[in-house]
């Protein structure tokens, strides 16, 4: 495996990062995981958008164009001569001394790794997932706001561990106000009579790529979609209920604190939906190689 890393290919084994650089002593930094599909990788200017976006919102100068990172993760997956990968960008505050103070960190340290794909388990796709509510609220907008995909994941990492110890592989997040927001790795939708509900990104979510795919495919469909603020009330009484991410895809879930959602197995809309991204991901995208 060859990783990029500040300007080089490394082997796994030389790919490293200094025990000053502020993405590991403060999480200081951002990131993205994305995913190629059959040579061709998924919205990848949406990710890379949401990359910068994170990035200007931290303060962090980017030493690299939106164009010259473009082309680098598609040449380190043709170092790796990868077809269906998963790519994490990632991009730390760079070397500093032992303070927080970032304008003591005068580079930025860009990493690619790009990976054979861990698809979830097929069950998941077929039988639906149980998740809980945790006591773990998603961070404020004004403390850590979850727009920015920063490398400090530990209100996630907190939420995810109780979930586990509750058997759920996924988990509810609220706000700090009690409104659901997201799961620890993946974006909520839920239907009730025909109508698809997402919570807006306000709210203080992640703005997933996934999602908003999703979204327009729904609308595409002629489903009607609604981006408005619910409870845990109204995910108990809907027909269904799934979630979207870039390991996930579309997932539907069938249980959700040891309540049955609709008839508690996959919903119609959502089968849809999971089929729809499926060709969506599967023909579109950045080509890796040119012959494709
Ligand atoms: N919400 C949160 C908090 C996320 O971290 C998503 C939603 C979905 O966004 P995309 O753009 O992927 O549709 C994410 C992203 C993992 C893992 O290993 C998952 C994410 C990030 C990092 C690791 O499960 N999901």
């Amino acid at each position: 495996m060859l990783i990029y890393i500040d300007g080089e290919f490394l082997p796994k084994s030389e790919a490293k990062v200094s025990v000053f650089d502020h993405g590991l002593l403060y999480g200081d930094g951002v990131f993205e995981g994305i995913r190629s599909y059959n040579g061709r990788v998924f919205k990848l200017d949406e990710h890379l958008e949401r990359l910068y976006d994170s990035a200007k919102s931290i303060m962090l100068e980017m030493p690299i164009s939106i164009e010259t990172m473009k082309e680098t993760v598609l040449e380190t997956l043709r170092r790796n001569h990868l077809r269906e990968a998963y790519i994490r960008l990632i991009v730390t505050r760079g070397v500093g001394d032992l303070g927080l103070d970032p304008d003591k960190c005068p580079n930025p340290c860009i990493i690619i790794i790009a990976d054979k794909i861990v698809l979830y388990p097929q069950k998941y796709y077929e039988d639906g997932l149980e998740i809980v509510t945790v006591s773990v609220r998603r961070n404020y907008a004004e403390a850590i706001n979850p727009r920015i995909k920063s490398l400090n994941y530990l209100n996630n990492i907190l939420a995810k561990i109780e979930g586990k110890q509750a058997g759920a592989e996924e988990v509810l997040m609220l706000n700090p106000e009690g409104y659901v927001v997201e799961c620890s790795g993946d974006n909520i939708f839920w239907i009730k009579n025909g109508i698809l509900v997402t919570p807006p990104v306000h709210m203080g979510i992640l703005e997933g790529v996934t999602r908003n795919s999703v979204i327009d495919l729904a609308r595409e469909a002629g489903i009607r979609v609604e981006e408005r603020v619910f409870t845990r009330h109204d995910l108990y009484i809907a027909d269904e209920c799934f979630l979207t991410g870039t390991a996930a895809e579309v997932i539907p879930v069938v249980k959700i604190d040891r309540r049955a959602i609709g008839d508690g197995q996959p919903g119609k809309i959502t089968q849809r939906l999971i089929a729809a991204f499926r060709q969506l991901a599967n023909s579109t995208g950045t080509p890796i190689y040119t012959t494709d």
